[in-house]
């Protein structure tokens, strides 16, 4: 069961899909980033609810090269459209048409080779429970322009397509056909809120060392449970550590009080609260974590997570950064 949510069990004269044990854990959407790993982050996405849901679809509807993310639920919101507004990388589309069996090569397996390695997609028509896709196979290609592109139509047939372009959907026909278009250029897109990406926007200071910044409440036990952990750090000097505080202006001493917080603390201002608020609602507990150039390079929630993340980058000798992408999700850009 999700940790720090209501549990189902408590909850007492609700009857149907309140009582659903899915249904209260909240979403989850991952990042690849460079280096092949993953970094969570659905809550900064708007992604981490905890409506029930039914079915989720990625797909480019726009035509634009990147996924859409189509969440169908139980109840209100019904249908939820994650637009994806990141800078994102390069990708290409590839639609099979295979001369037996099943036209739309739902047995197919691609498999695109790149520098970074091989990977293999399935054709898929369906997405889970209540979902259908268009079959077309989309893969994210990074900053690679182009891959070698195989196709096992079924067992045993297996063809070669050669070196493929990025940006581009191509078609594939068995028995060797190719053709292809360029993905439409992006449309403007109203922008969503957008994280401090910048120390200064949380109110720290660059003076060469690593920030971390806690967003808490004083009813939020998870942040409690993070206090000892910042309190330490802070003492060490390494770091600078603040907090931010979901409470007003005149009770955020008090209340940072009643956790025991020694480190410098001000009210959490609307401009920061927003983009870490999905669906309008402040998700707690969040750190945020700056490299030595005041740069935001990850977004930590849970005190478990926060201490693997900091053990993490100490052994790394630098708090992430300085490495090229940042580890951090902007809104809606969750998919490349
Ligand atoms: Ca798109």
């Amino acid at each position: 069961m999700a940790q720090g949510g209501p549990s189902p069990l408590r909850r007492e004269g609700l009857t149907g899909y309140e009582m659903s044990f899915s249904g209260w854990e909240p979403k989850k959407l991952w990042l690849q980033r460079p280096d092949g790993s993953f970094e969570e982050c659905s809550y900064t996405d708007g992604f981490a609810s905890r409506l029930d849901g039914r079915a989720l679809v990625a797909q480019d509807l726009d035509g634009d090269g990147d996924q859409e993310l189509l969440m169908l639920n139980r109840a209100k919101p019904r249908l939820q459209l994650f637009v994806n507004e990141g800078e994102g990388g390069r990708a290409m589309e590839l639609r099979l048409k295979a001369l037996q069996g099943d036209a739309e090569a739902s047995t197919a397996t691609v498999r695109v080779r790149t520098a970074a390695g091989t990977r293999a997609f399935p054709v898929l028509l369906t997405r889970g429970y209540v979902s259908a896709v268009d079959p077309s196979v989309h893969v994210g290609m990074g900053t690679e322009e182009q891959a070698e592109v195989e196709v096992t139509w079924r067992p045993g047939v297996t063809e070669s397509f050669g070196t493929l372009q990025a940006g581009r959907r191509w078609a594939l026909t068995e028995g060797g056909a190719k053709d292809s278009t360029p993905f439409t250029p992006r449309a403007p897109r109203v922008s969503a809120p957008k994280l401090p990406l910048s120390v200064e926007q949380v109110g720290g200071v660059k003076d060469g060392r690593p920030t971390a910044v806690q967003i808490f409440a004083s009813w939020c036990k998870p942040c409690r449970a993070e206090v000892p952990i910042l309190s330490k750090l802070a003492q060490e000097g390494r770091w600078q550590v603040r907090g931010l505080a979901a409470h007003a202006p005149e009770q955020v001493q008090a209340e940072a009080a009643k956790l025991a917080i020694s480190y410098l603390v001000a009210a959490l201002p609307a401009e920061v609260a927003d983009p870490l608020s999905p669906g309008g609602q402040l998700a707690l507990p969040t750190v945020l974590l700056y490299d030595a150039q005041g740069r935001l390079v990850r977004i930590v929630r849970g005190g478990e997570v926060l201490e693997a993340v900091l053990a993490e980058l100490s052994a790394s000798g630098a708090p992430a950064g300085a490495q090229g992408a940042p580890g951090v999700a902007t809104p809606g850009a969750p998919l490349k």
